[in-house]
């Protein structure tokens, strides 16, 4: 019998943190799997070395769904990110290697293609108004067909999702958090008049997004919906924080702006009453915080019956390998919405060779083998793990704030 011979986890920074997963079989056949949880890295790479992958050595390797079970029930204390992030990188590697011996990509095993390629939407983000109008400008040109848009609102430096200069936006930016100021009036006073100002400019030819990043109470949230409904958001992302999932039906009765949550969710329990009472209409769990491509296609799934389609979170400190891995999974899920995608960095790509390939706005695979993606261990020695952290919010008065 194929057993899994050896698990290597390797923690690198070629651009900012990865943990990364590499399951071998004795027959030789590589698979991995994607265990970053931004800021906490340490945290998981921990769990896989001491907890799982003692666990794992002697096993069949094709028994994705028994280990998966093994590793959840096992343990006896149950789901939260760095669970479920160690999970879904073994679930992630399984499923690769899975491809590899069969011979065929991972969205053949799930089912094979429902679409044609997986519509992304891209990060455009500015200072103030006029430098937002020309970044979303730059993604219509580059044949985006969703832009989502963020502006820094003027006097509060700790607005979410502003990029500094032309590079990538990295939140996770200092060895201790860097503390940033937060005022919910300012950016409820200004946020609707530049996602206005986008329409005006650009028209409803495209899908306009926007991440409030949970940052407002269900009220405040009610009102930010309202007032951007003339600007037919396909969703506004995180209005309020999650924890308290009664407030999404709050938010519903003011208004039919969209919603989109789950980025920080990590099981199907944890999105259980937002799905069955139909309070979101997107949900944003991914396959690197939500226990890997077994248990993501359960949500989606679940998900589907409620007619609430899938957006899986896609930031930059979801490795490679969660890109491909979603990519594989998008292609196939009837109910597929759409996938966030912010390019990784030059070094980052070095590391994580991968046959994911963007054009017109769509992103696609080819029939390479499992997930399509490769770890360049060589490469990553050569940049080494840099302790980061993302940011904390302060309102005016001091206090802490949701981030
Ligand atoms: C986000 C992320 O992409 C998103 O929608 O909310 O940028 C998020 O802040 C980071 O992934 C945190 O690690
Ligand atoms: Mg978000």
């Amino acid at each position: 019998m194929t057993t899994i011979e050896r698990a290597e986890v390797f923690v690198a920074g070629p651009g900012r943190n990865f943990v990364t997963l590499r399951i071998t079989t004795s027959d030789g056949v590589t698979g991995l799997g994607d265990a970053t949880l931004n800021g906490r890295e340490l945290a998981v790479a921990s769990y896989l070395r001491d907890h799982v992958v003692p666990l794992l050595i002697g096993r069949d390797p094709a028994r994705i769904e028994d280990l998966w079970q093994y590793l959840y029930r096992g343990v006896y204390w149950r789901r939260g990110p760095v669970t479920m992030t160690a999970i879904a990188a073994v679930d992630t590697a399984l499923w690769d290697i899975k491809g590899k011996v069969a011979g065929l990509p991972v969205h053949q095993l799930l089912g094979g293609r429902s679409r044609d390629g997986v519509t992304v939407y891209c990060h455009a983000s500015g200072t103030d108004i006029p430098s937002l109008l020309d970044d979303v400008a730059r993604f219509r040109e580059a044949g985006y067909r969703a832009v989502r848009a963020q502006a820094a609102v003027p006097d509060v430096g700790g607005t979410y999702g502003v990029r500094k200069g032309t590079g990538i936006y990295e939140p996770a930016n200092a060895a201790l958090p860097e503390e940033q100021l937060w005022d919910t009036e300012a950016y409820l006073r200004f946020a609707p008049t530049y996602l206005t100002a986008v329409r005006e400019e650009f028209g409803f030819d495209f899908h306009l997004l926007h991440d409030v990043h949970h940052r407002l109470t269900p009220i405040e949230a009610a009102r930010f919906g309202k007032s951007v409904e003339d600007a037919q958001l396909f969703w506004m992302e995180d209005p309020t924080p999650a924890e308290n999932q009664e407030a999404f039906r709050l938010i519903r009765q003011h208004t039919t702006t969209p919603i989109a949550v789950g980025e920080v969710l990590t099981s199907i329990w944890d999105v259980q009453h937002l799905i069955t009472e139909q309070l979101i209409d997107y949900v944003r769990t991914t396959v690197v915080h939500a226990g890997g491509i077994t248990h993501l296609r359960r949500i989606f799934d679940l998900a589907a019956l409620y007619q609430v389609r899938t957006g899986s979170h896609g930031a930059t400190d979801l490795s490679p390998i969660t890109l491909a891995a979603a990519v594989q999974v998008d292609l196939t899920v009837p109910n597929f919405g759409i996938q966030e995608y912010m390019e990784h960095a030059e070094v980052t790509r070095e590391v994580f060779p991968s046959g994911v390939t963007l054009s017109d706005g769509l992103l696609d695979v080819d029939d390479t083998p499992g997930l399509g993606v490769e770890y360049d261990e060589k490469a990553a020695a050569r940049y080494p793990y840099d302790p980061k952290y993302l940011p904390v919010a302060r309102r005016r008065d001091g206090s802490v704030h949701d981030w």
